[in-house]
């Protein structure tokens, strides 16, 4: 599209919201200064880089056999910065420690040190954007019968805590060395298929290994402790140690932030409920935006209505500066830095139609009781020309503006992932 079509449409997309007193110029402001946490994992379908790297366990699953999936660390930092270069902003990379780098050396989980993820950070700070970090419970011979930080083993027990507090130390130097805190984010996959005796001892065993994890205070300017839940997964349908109750509770107790996975509760929950109020008792959350469909708690986001709720709910609660952005999805079955792409995309757009409410008057009418104008209205901004400022968005920050990233993928697809076998 033709630079002056794009800004001629804006400037008539200007006025029209300007009728409702929204200034598309300040959200677009604000627009720029929220990054969004893209997760390592998209690229090679939750695989990462260990020597003895195997089948993905955990209760997750990808499915689809795309072609061209990063094998290495270095082609994913190529197709994530080919993903980055396509979305407006200044965001974050989001790793599982899975992902080091060891020189082709056997690391354990209980042997990761800050010099296997050198080389992620010197990519970082090239690039200019922060890290996030996650310990990896999963997807391990000593987490296949279902059990880590909960397991009644204490060898077995021992041997994740020390991986978490590793990863802890890990997450604070990357914060340090790239001058933003790292979101260090745990999450495990303890459970069971069928309904257990025992729901407390898991619990309690989990309680105490968190204890112990989180017992080394660190700079809340370097790393971040986040703590996800979760309803079930694929073999722990019945109980997952592990539930919100659970780390909400914890969270509120030691002063952590709560991870929300949007793919993480009964289908007709959604989490825009619970970030009010979380925020009540929590001073920051970590957000896992996701997409479940029926089983699958990680579909490529879209902008549909939860996400556009979930956007909403950040703008309309003041909540941006004490919530981490962070997706969360895995998808084989088409190109993977598309999937990237088309998921940042659509949280960007969200937010910026968050951002194009009129969300002072809408509050003050609803105060008032003037339901009738709150439906109204909202059903109104349904109509009003957004895409010509998230055109006009692309176009400031120098990325395609429309469907025209897709030609790059391709490009990039023929050039670079057609040639992995
Ligand atoms: C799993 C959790 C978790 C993982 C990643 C890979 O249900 O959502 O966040 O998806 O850590
Ligand atoms: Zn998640």
């Amino acid at each position: 599209m033709k630079t002056e079509k794009i800004e001629a449409a804006y400037a008539l997309a200007k006025e029209r919201y300007a009728e409702l007193g929204v200034d598309t110029d300040s959200a677009i402001q604000k627009l720029k200064a929220i990054p969004i946490s893209l997760h390592c994992w998209q690229g090679d379908d939750v695989g990462g880089f260990e020597s003895f790297g195997g089948e993905l366990t955990g209760g997750i699953a990808v499915t689809g056999n795309y072609p061209g999936k990063a094998r290495t660390p270095d082609e994913l930092r190529s197709d994530a910065a080919k993903a980055l270069s396509l979305i407006p902003g200044t965001h974050r990379f989001n790793l599982h420690a899975s992902y080091l780098e060891a020189g082709g050396k056997t690391v354990d989980r209980d042997e990761i040190r800050p010099e296997h993820f050198e080389g992620w950070i010197q990519w970082a700070q090239s690039l200019g954007i922060g890290l996030d970090f996650n310990p990896t419970c999963f997807s391990h011979a000593k987490s296949a019968d279902g059990f880590t930080l909960s397991h009644h083993d204490a060898g077995i027990r021992q041997f994740w805590i020390e991986h978490c507090k590793l990863s802890r130390e890990i997450g604070a130097v990357m914060g340090e060395r790239l001058g933003t805190p790292a979101v260090t984010n745990i999450w495990i996959p303890d459970g069971m298929k069928d309904t257990p005796i025992d729901y407390k001892a898991p619990r309690l065993r989990l309680q105490s290994a968190l204890d112990e994890i989180f017992e080394k205070p660190l700079n809340p300017k370097h790393n971040l402790d986040a703590i996800e839940g979760k309803l079930f997964g694929l073999g722990s349908e019945s109980y997952v140690v592990g539930s919100h109750e659970f780390y909400l509770g914890y969270a509120v107790k030691h002063d952590k932030l709560v991870c929300l996975d949007a793919g993480h509760y009964h289908p007709t929950e959604t989490i825009v409920d619970k970030i009010s109020a979380v925020m009540c008792h929590v001073d920051e959350i970590l957000l896992h935006v996701s997409r479940g469909v029926r089983w699958d708690s990680d579909h490529v986001i879209i902008l549909n209505d939860d996400l556009r709720a979930i956007a909403q709910e950040l703008v309309r609660g003041d909540f941006l500066g004490r919530t981490h952005i962070g997706l969360d999805f895995f998808d084989a079955s088409i190109n993977r830095i598309a999937a990237w792409v088309i998921g940042v995309r659509a949280m960007i757009k969200a937010l910026l139609l968050a951002l194009l409410e009129p969300t002072e008057t809408l509050r003050e009418r609803e105060l008032s009781g003037d339901y009738t104008y709150r439906l109204a209205t909202l059903e109104d901004l349904k109509t009003l020309p957004f895409g010509a400022v998230w055109d006009e968005y692309c176009l400031q920050m120098n990325v395609p503006v429309a469907s025209a990233w897709l030609g790059d993928v391709r490009q990039y697809e023929s050039a670079v992932l057609s040639l992995r076998a």
